[in-house]
């Protein structure tokens, strides 16, 4: 048994409160090392004559990676609390592991075990319920839309005139988001993202002048009102953009710094090096990637706390929006976040929290800060294997799996999962310029646990390098947009919203595997039923043979062309290039 790749620590990913009863143990253990592991669980206060009373519940492989294999229990204890251990099997062995480390024998005293010591109701992760049903749909407003050219910045180009460059302006607004409600509620989506919409100079408006006023160049705070409104009319949700590490150069408090040194009274809003304070050569103060126009805010300081939680507030209460994305949210102290949360949960019981975090997140991801981050280790790994075809067909499936045992279930069913953004090159261009596989990167998105977002314009075969080159103008004009990749887009939309196996419900699962064809099949089941994916991601064509996907029962299955039914009664299936097969609901 090898011994050091046993692994298992409370209160994270491997044991956690998945509800107000149920706890969720995972032990990682070296791949195929292990036949069998078992919980051994009881009460720590439950003893007879001096012994512990414990039970004991087998546990089941969850997934395996190149290097692991994950061992998962659902557990439910009585009163709240858990003293546990894990019995470990292998051909010549059994050892039991417990937080003092390897024993041939269950130790008698508890204080050895492991200990989750109470499921407090308070501290369960719990995101908004709306959000694991929701397709979101993010927009960049400079370039969704001009729908009102009396708001155009001086410079503004006509739209779709040019490639969009770092500095200029094409007129885009919240007038032009109301009048093309229509086409996204077609599209079916049902949040909308908005990257910076407060005052600011650039056309990405991450440099913030002031967060109590909308940006001129998309309307005012009245359009504003109405767009919301008129979103939730439709049953859209709403979500802005919080850029709180730090502010724009032009930001009042900062000028005042630059005006007043040493003096001002906002000096300890930013972290100042030395003075004078000055933004050439090098800027002498902290900036967001050494960015002059963007100095770091001093979120620690009372004052500049209470300013922004003002600003989170505000917008919530008088505008009723649904939720903050929180820009660079990992440079921003957690203790800011904490307090955010309350702020906002306070004003908002069901606000969606989302931090933009690119890496492994799970001190964020507690309960207690964030409901979910921007999953871009599921981008990456969904980038190169359908995209690029950069990664074999098992690194992939390794790389998923142990993307989904980074969190913890609940985290993961709220999972911001998007293909690409304003901040990486367009997913066409990613796949290199060929739609079958960006339907492939849609299939799978849509069909994995999480809430899927698509980046504007995608969903019409826009393309587009990486930034400015994937902020172009929304393309309009319907003989120059991919209206196949629209209308597949909006059929699986339409199927996740239909089949709740399809969101939330069913548990992800691969299922096989095959590296010489690149192909890979997996699942979304629960108790009662199951879809079965079967994806070709090469560009040639392959065959399946249905014992490897179903065993030998394979007589009843019924394909699933998202609105059509066919039975197969075939042994084994051809899939050309790039092409998918979802296969399901009945007989299972
Ligand atoms: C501009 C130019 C760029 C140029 C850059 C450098 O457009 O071409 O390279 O300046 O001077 C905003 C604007 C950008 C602008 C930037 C700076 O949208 O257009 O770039 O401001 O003025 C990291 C951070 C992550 C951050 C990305 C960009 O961790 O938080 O970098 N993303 C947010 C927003 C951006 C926004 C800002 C932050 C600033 O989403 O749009 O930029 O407010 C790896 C790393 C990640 C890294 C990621 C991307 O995976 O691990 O940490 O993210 O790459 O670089
Ligand atoms: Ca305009």
């Amino acid at each position: 048994m090898l011994k050091e790749a046993i692994y298992h620590r409370p209160k994270n990913n491997f044991a956690y409160a998945y509800d107000n009863e149920t706890l969720h143990v995972v032990l990682q253990t070296a791949k195929d090392d292990l036949d069998s592991v078992a919980l051994i669980y009881g009460d720590p206060y439950n003893c007879q004559n001096g012994h512990w009373i414990s039970q004991t519940l087998t546990m089941e492989k969850s997934g395996s990676t190149a290097l692991h294999d994950f061992w998962f229990v659902a557990v439910t204890p009585e009163f709240h609390r858990m003293r546990y251990g894990f019995r470990c099997s292998d051909a010549s062995e059994t050892l039991l592991y417990t937080e003092r480390g390897f024993h041939q024998t269950l130790p008698s005293d508890t204080a050895f075990y492991f200990c989750f010591p109470y499921l407090n109701k308070i501290d369960v992760f719990q995101a908004p319920s709306w959000v694991k049903d929701t397709v979101w749909y993010q927009i960049f407003p400079e370039r969704f839309a001009n729908g009102d050219s009396s708001n155009d910045p001086e410079r503004t180009l006509p739209w779709e005139s040019t490639d969009p460059s770092q500095s200029n302006m094409f007129g885009g607004d919240f007038q032009g988001i109301i009048d093309r409600l229509n086409y996204l509620e077609k599209l079916g989506i049902n949040g909308i993202y908005l990257t910076p919409i407060f005052k600011a100079n650039s056309n990405h408006k991450y440099d913030t002048i002031d967060y109590m006023e909308i940006d001129p160049q998309f309307g005012d705070k009245e359009t504003f009102r109405e767009l919301v409104r008129k979103c939730h009319k439709r049953g859209i949700r709403v979500m802005l953009d919080a850029v709180f590490n730090h502010s724009g150069y032009f930001f009042e408090p900062f000028q005042d710094v630059l005006k007043n040194q040493e003096a001002s009274k906002y000096k300890d809003w930013f972290h100042l090096w030395d003075f004078p304070i000055a933004a050439d050569p090098t800027p002498n103060y902290d900036a967001f990637a050494f960015v002059p126009s963007m100095p770091k805010l001093n979120t620690e300081h009372p004052k500049v706390k209470k300013y922004l939680l003002d600003v989170a507030r505000y917008w919530i209460k008088e505008f009723d929006i649904d939720g903050w994305r929180l820009d660079v949210a990992n440079e921003v102290d957690h203790v800011f976040w904490r307090d955010f949360r309350q702020v906002v949960k306070k004003t908002k019981p069901d606000a969606y929290i989302l931090g933009e975090i690119w890496h492994d997140s799970m001190p964020w991801l507690q309960g207690d800060q964030f409901d979910a981050v921007m999953n871009y280790p599921f981008t990456n790994a969904v980038i190169e294997f359908f995209g690029k075809h950069a990664m074999t067909a098992s690194d992939f499936t390794n790389t998923i799996t142990d993307v989904q045992h980074m969190y913890p279930k609940n985290v993961n069913e709220v999972a911001f999962n998007l293909l690409d953004s304003h901040d990486t090159p367009r997913i066409l261009t990613l796949a290199e310029g060929n739609p079958e596989r960006v339907k492939l990167m849609y299939l799978f998105q849509l069909t994995f646990t999480g809430t899927p977002c698509i980046y504007y314009g995608d969903e019409i075969g826009m393309d587009g390098g990486q930034d400015p080159g994937c902020r172009a103008c929304m393309i309009w004009n319907e003989d120059k947009q991919d209206q196949k990749l629209f209308r597949y887009l909006r059929l699986l939309i339409r199927f996740r919203k239909s089949d709740p196996l399809v969101a939330n419900d069913g548990d992800f699962r691969f299922l096989y595997v095959d590296e010489a064809t690149q192909t890979i099949v997996y699942e979304k089941s629960n108790s009662e039923r199951r879809l079965i994916f079967i994806v070709n991601n090469s560009d040639v064509e392959t065959k399946v043979k249905m014992e490897k996907v179903f065993g030998t029962n394979h007589e009843k299955v019924k394909e699933v062309i998202l609105s059509e039914e066919g039975s197969i009664r075939k042994k084994q299936l051809i899939l050309s290039g790039t092409e998918s097969l979802i296969i399901g609901p009945t007989g299972y």
